[in-house]
């Protein structure tokens, strides 16, 4: 069993009806949802829209492999609606994006996955969500 922390937002259609649905098929298809964070109002990071976000994080309990993860994460955005995919730090309104964080202690680097997230830490609103629901250390 491995412990995962996925980040998750939305900036378009009934924002916590996304993330709803979202957490509710991360349970069904990646494992059981251990926490889940409040819900995040924030200003779009890194690129210019009308559209303000929502995000949230959860952990995860799961038997998936990171690249099962990673697919699984995928076909979620898809089967929701997601179309266009953020490349090379070009960032679009989406109505839901599932993130991988951390997958157990592991760390990866390859063309697909890169664990821990690689901009994670110098973003709020993934970090004040992960912070809620990470365990205490002190
Ligand atoms: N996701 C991005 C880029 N910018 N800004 C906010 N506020 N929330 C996000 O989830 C977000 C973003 C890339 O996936
Ligand atoms: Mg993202
Ligand atoms: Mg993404």
């Amino acid at each position: 069993m491995h412990i995962v922390y996925l980040s998750l937002g939305t900036n378009l259609g009934d924002k916590e009806q996304n993330l709803l649905s979202a957490i509710t098929e991360i349970d069904r298809r990646i494992g059981s949802v251990r926490a889940q964070s409040a819900f995040l109002s924030t200003e779009p990071w890194g690129f210019e829209s009308e559209h303000t976000f929502l995000n949230a994080a959860v952990c995860v309990e799961t038997e998936l492999s990171p690249n099962a993860l990673l697919h699984a994460t995928q076909q979620i955005e898809r089967d929701m609606g997601r179309t266009q995919k953020s490349v090379d730090g070009k960032y679009h309104d989406r109505i839901i994006d599932i993130d991988i964080l951390l997958y157990d202690d592991l760390h990866i680097n390859t063309k697909k996955l890169t664990i821990p997230h690689p901009r994670m830490y110098e973003r709020d609103f993934v970090l004040i969500p992960l912070r809620e629901i990470l365990p205490q250390k002190n």
